[in-house]
């Protein structure tokens, strides 16, 4: 592996533009450091260096980002907008460095410079405007709709808090608020001038036009302005930029007046905060519904804000509302934004005087919802009194769509059936009534997707099984993507120039191109190179973590790597299980050959949920007793990283060797960290959950390690009554030295009851998640990964074919389906060879 050319792939040292061109970025920078920043070249810092780059990056998106707009006005292009909580974007520079073509530029004007290109780049804020795979779905999605040149806009909230920095004090999850615009935002243009009025509260009244037609208004209340904030979106070689708009609440001036006006000047300020505290915090909540009020307010603030803003631009080149949808599809991640279909119900029947039928078709044809769940706490419902008080009329609409949905239900079914009545509603009238906003989503759309095969099998026979009966065509299925830019090209430079070097970089916008890759699934050299790539990760991965966390690791190890947010359904717990298990085995000398392994464990979990954070702190405790422990620590190492987020992933997930995605088969809708992961030449040790049953599909059974009880086994055992947890804990003694170890204090002396809570939870109260029936099989698992670890051959030829096909995973590959089958939209950028303009 010495020749010069692999030097370079390994390094990425690319040629050296041109000196003119070196020198033109340099003046390029120097004048955003003098007339943007106003600084000069002395004692600038790292972060003006950046904020210099960025400016000049932005520079060049500029243009291609206006003529965007006024190609999709020009061709009355049908446009697609996204509507989403989230958008969890990470880091932009590196991609907008990558689709600007200036990445090497960059980084050798830098150079020329003096400057550490590292370090400029980590000096960028990170975009957390998501909890996780929900929110970073949306950003690779709009990614790849830009990449396809689809005009496209994201609506979402611009929120002064995204998600929270953890760190670790004393082994525990502490929560800080992280004020990520505190230097302004570089990728977003503020536009005061875009803004929207929003109504809550307030009274419903009848109304009688000139014509004699009886209405209804929504009036009164208090209103909030929605003021817009446009983030760049570059697609990969073309002549798109999409925007993201999001919104920022501010005090309207019509509020300002009515209470300045009592003269309580310092308390009128104050309730003016009060408005805009709206939008400034993001609920750090994964896949549970909190049912708070300010959450519901947030959720139709911005679909309001959004309608308005997408009624608008229809109008300025339409005068009727036929063709809406033709020319708008909207659609929903998760039901966050489902009062959209009530709320373009409002607009057209309120304000443009529609009537209740056609309003309702053109609704209809308009939206497409995505659920991301079947978890029951996930599900959002809201209590009817709430609504009422807040939303009064869209209440009013939902009760009307509701209640001519069941009338059709009723005139198609032979025999009235009460109780099926009672399942499709759009009211929960068991307890406390409350609005199913899932229903609300299904009815209201002529699309409904799944975002794994198995997830929407299960949608289909699970929770929407009664509205699959009557609706037999609306659910399909979309499986997740990623984008390979940001997750192969450019975190992982190193093996995106190995793989660009023996087959070009068409595979960059054609992901389905690694397949030239396997032929050289069996060519030595090519595997001892793919492994010289794996080991410099794991090397940079190391640096990494001595640097954050002043921990040496042995990049020799098998790092084994379980990265996302920590909750009882992900399984992390049963990782510890596998982790305390290898320990003991190494302590009484039964680890036979088992290769070395580093246990690398990150992930942030909800502040509310008291069973995550427990395990946040048992694996502090278990790393801090075994990697202290001189008789096994050069065998198994346990490492958590604290505050992981999208460029914490960029970091890890090229180092990895085995992924674990271990979830209780039926819980994990799909996942897209299995899709990161095996990209970058992990293999996957997982059950045959979400997406890792495609995953296994197209790597070949042989390529991955399957383990546990499949849905049904799983299913059954939890709904039959029969599953005895006490019986696994008794009859498997390494199990029970395991649980007796955590539960007595083995890692926790000075609090032996610490973990008493956790241990009893899997013996004795029902192991909601199956981790005592899934253990002897993950372990066994888990010994044939060790083995297989051995065979460094056989290994990379697995992880090679791993990275070759997984094609199937590209979002650009989920947004072609999406536009072809939910949205009807051309893809001119998705033709084979037209991907370059
Ligand atoms: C999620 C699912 O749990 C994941 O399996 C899925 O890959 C993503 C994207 O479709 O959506 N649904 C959900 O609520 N979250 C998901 O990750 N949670 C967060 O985003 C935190």
């Amino acid at each position: 592996m010495a020749d010069d050319s692999l030097r370079t792939a390994l390094h990425d040292e690319s040629p050296a533009p041109p000196r003119a061109d070196i020198d033109d970025l340099k003046r390029r920078l120097h004048d955003h450091l003098r007339h943007s920043l106003g600084k000069g070249p002395v004692g600038s810092t790292n972060l003006d260096w950046y904020l210099a780059l960025a400016l000049a990056t932005r520079d060049l998106m500029v243009e291609t980002w206006m003529d965007s707009t006024r190609r999709a006005y020009s061709n009355d292009a049908k446009r697609v907008y996204y509507l989403s909580m989230e958008f969890l974007v990470g880091r932009s520079l590196d991609a907008n460095l990558l689709a600007t073509g200036s990445l090497d530029l960059a980084r050798h004007t830098l150079a020329d410079m003096d400057l550490d290109f590292e370090a400029i780049r980590e000096c960028e804020p990170e975009a957390a405007l998501g909890n996780g795979g929900l929110g970073r779905l949306a950003a690779c999605l709009m990614e790849s709709m830009t990449t396809l040149s689809i005009p496209a806009f994201g609506y979402g909230i611009y929120y002064d808090y995204g998600m929270f920095s953890q760190y670790i004090e004393d082994g525990q999850q502490v929560e800080m608020p992280e004020r990520w615009l505190r230097y302004g935002n570089v990728w977003a243009f503020d536009r005061p001038d875009v803004i929207m009025p929003v109504r809550f509260h307030g009274h419903v009244e009848d109304t009688r036009d000139q014509h004699g037609h009886v209405g209804r208004r929504w009036a009164g209340g208090e209103e909030v302005l929605a003021e817009a904030h446009d983030l760049m979106v570059a697609g990969h070689e073309c002549w798109t930029v999409n925007s993201i708009r999001l919104w920022s609440a501010q005090a309207s001036r019509e509020f300002d007046l009515r209470h300045f006006n009592q003269g309580d000047y310092i308390n009128a300020v104050a309730e003016q905060s009060f408005s805009e505290s709206l939008s400034h915090v993001l609920y750090p909540d994964d896949s549970t519904s909190m049912g708070k009020a300010l959450r519901l307010k947030q959720e139709y603030f911005f679909v309001a804000a959004s309608l308005r803003d997408i009624v608008r631009r229809f109008l300025s080149t339409h005068d009727d509302f036929t063709t809406f949808p033709r020319k708008v599809a909207i659609q929903l991640n998760d039901t966050h934004p489902a009062l959209a279909v009530p709320e373009l119900m409002r607009i057209l029947v309120d304000e443009h005087r529609l009537g209740w039928d056609e309003a309702w078709a053109i609704c209809n044809g308009t939206f497409a919802y995505t659920n991301h769940t079947l978890l029951p706490e996930a599900l959002e419902t809201w209590p009817v009194g709430l609504m009422e008080n807040m939303l009064p009329r869209h209440l009013e609409i939902i009760y009307r769509i509701n209640h001519q949905f069941l009338e059709g239900v009723r005139a198609r079914a032979k025999e009235v059936d009460d109780d099926r009545v009672r399942r499709l509603s759009m009211i929960d009238e068991g307890g406390e009534r409350r609005v199913r906003m899932s229903h609300l989503a299904f009815v209201g759309s002529h699309r409904v997707n799944g975002v794994a095969a198995l997830h929407t099998d299960l949608m289909r026979a699970g929770i929407f099984a009664e509205l699959h009966r009557e609706f037999p065509d609306r659910i399909v299925n979309k499986t997740n993507g990623i984008t390979p830019r940001r997750w192969l090209r450019s975190a992982n430079r190193p093996l995106s120039a190995l793989i660009t070097r023996h087959i070009g970089d068409r595979w960059v916008a054609h992901l389905d191109d690694l397949r030239g890759l396997l032929p050289l699934a069996e060519d030595a050299t090519f595997q001892e190179d793919f492994r010289a790539v794996k080991r410099l990760n794991k090397e940079a991965l190391c640096r990494y973590i001595d640097a954050r966390l002043g921990m040496e690791l042995d990049p020799e190890t098998l790092f084994d790597v379980q990265v996302k947010r920590i909750h009882e359904y992900k399984r992390q717990l049963l990782n510890v299980l596998h982790v305390i298990t290898l320990y003991l085995r190494l302590k009484e000398g039964r680890a036979g050959d088992a290769p070395p392994r580093t246990v690398i464990i990150a992930g942030k979990a909800a502040p509310a949920y008291y069973m995550a954070k427990l395990i946040i702190r048992l694996i502090h405790d278990v790393a801090r007793v075994i990697n202290a422990d001189p008789a096994t620590n050069d065998r198994l190492r346990l490492v958590f990283i604290p505050d992981y987020n999208v460029s914490v992933a960029e970091h890890i997930i090229p180092a990895a060797d085995l992924s674990e995605q271990i979830s209780t088969a039926g819980t994990e809708a799909s996942g897209t960290g299995n899709m990161k992961l095996a990209l970058n030449g992990a293999l996957t040790i997982g059950t045959r959950d979400g997406a890792n049953v495609e995953i296994g599909e197209e790597v070949g059974e042989e390529n991955i390690f399957f383990f546990g009880l499949p849905v049904e086994k799983a299913e059954h055992l939890r709904n039959n009554g029969s599953h005895d947890p006490w019986q696994y804990y008794t009859g498997d003694p390494e199990l029970h030295a395991v649980l007796d170890m955590i539960g007595q204090g083995g890692f926790s002396h000075a609090e032996p009851d610490r973990y008493r809570p956790i241990v009893d939870s899997l013996t004795r109260h029902g192991d909601h998640y199956l981790l005592l029936a899934d253990y002897a099989d993950y372990i066994a698992c888990q010994d044939r990964v060790g083995r297989a670890y051995l065979d460094t051959d056989a290994w990379t030829r697995m992880a090679i074919l791993n990275v070759a096909r997984m094609g199937k995973f590209s979002s650009d590959v989920t947004v072609a389906d999406y536009a072809a089958d939910i949205w009807g939209v051309p893809t001119p950028g998705w033709t084979a060879d037209a991907a370059s303009p």
